[in-house]
C-alpha cells in the first residue's frame, strides 16, 4: 500500500517511511499546494487542507500539521509554529522563556487521509519541556530544544529513537494500525 503525503519538508517525510514501514505502507511525497485555514487547532488545519487536496488527488492523500504548544506562552506558537521558527527561530523562543521556570510544552501532529472521499484524522502528542540551550544534531526544527517526558535528551539528540516516542509516531501509528485493519492488505 501507498500513501501520498503532501509536505515540502524532507524529514518528516522520512520520518513518516520509518514509522510506516512496519506496516508495510509506502510514502511518496505529492507535490500540492496546501490551503490552510487558521484555526489553534492542527487537526482542523489539517482536515481542511486535505479535504481539498483530496477532490484532485483522490484517495490516499495526506496532510500532516505539526503544532509546538508551550504553556508559560499560554499555547504560543500553537499552530504558528513555522512561521515562530522562519522568524524569531528557536533562539527567539529561548529569549521568550529567559527567566521561566514552567518549561513544559506539548507537541501535536495531525495526520489527516482521505478515503472514498471521507477524510479521516488521527492525532498524536509529545508531552516534554524546552531545554535551556540547544543541543544536539538529529532531526529538525524546533528537535535541539524538546526534551521528551521522561528523557533527558533533547528529540536532536535522540536521534532515530525519536520516531519510536513522538507526536508523529503517535499519529502515524494509529493511521498505519487503522488502515493495516480497514484494508487487510
Ligand atoms: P509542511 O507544512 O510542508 O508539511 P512544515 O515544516 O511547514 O512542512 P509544519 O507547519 O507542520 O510543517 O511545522 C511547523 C513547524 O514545526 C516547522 O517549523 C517545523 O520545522 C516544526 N516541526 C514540525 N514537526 C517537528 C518535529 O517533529 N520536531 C521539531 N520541529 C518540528
Amino acid at each position: 500500500m501507498k500513501i501520498r503525503v503532501a509536505t515540502t519538508n524532507l524529514h518528516k517525510l522520512e520520518e513518516i517511511s520509518h514509522i510506516l514501514s512496519p506496516f508495510g505502507i509506502e510514502v511518496e511525497k505529492l507535490e500540492a499546494e496546501k490551503t490552510e485555514v487558521q484555526h489553534e487547532d492542527v487537526a482542523v488545519i489539517a482536515r481542511k487542507a486535505a479535504e481539498s487536496l483530496c477532490r484532485h488527488y483522490g484517495d490516499f492523500t495526506v496532510v500532516e500539521d505539526t503544532g509546538l504548544y508551550i504553556d508559560a506562552l499560554s499555547g504560543f506558537p500553537g499552530p504558528y509554529a513555522e512561521y515562530v521558527y522562519r522568524t524569531i527561530g528557536i533562539e527567539g523562543v529561548l529569549k521568550l522563556l529567559s527567566g521561566v521556570e514552567d518549561r513544559r510544552a506539548t507537541f501535536t501532529c495531525a495526520a489527516a487521509i482521505c478515503i472514498s472521499g471521507v477524510v479521516k484524522v488521527f492525532t498524536g502528542s509529545s508531552r516534554g519541556v524546552i531545554a535551556e540551550r540547544p543541543r544536539g544534531t538529529g532531526g529538525f526544527g524546533y528537535d535541539p530544544i524538546f526534551i521528551p517526558e521522561g528523557y533527558t535528551s533533547t528529540f536532536a539528540e535522540l536521534g532515530v529513537e525519536k520516531n519510536k516516542i513522538s507526536h508523529r509516531a503517535r499519529a502515524f501509528t494509529a493511521l498505519g494500525v487503522w488502515l493495516s485493519k480497514e484494508f487487510k492488505y
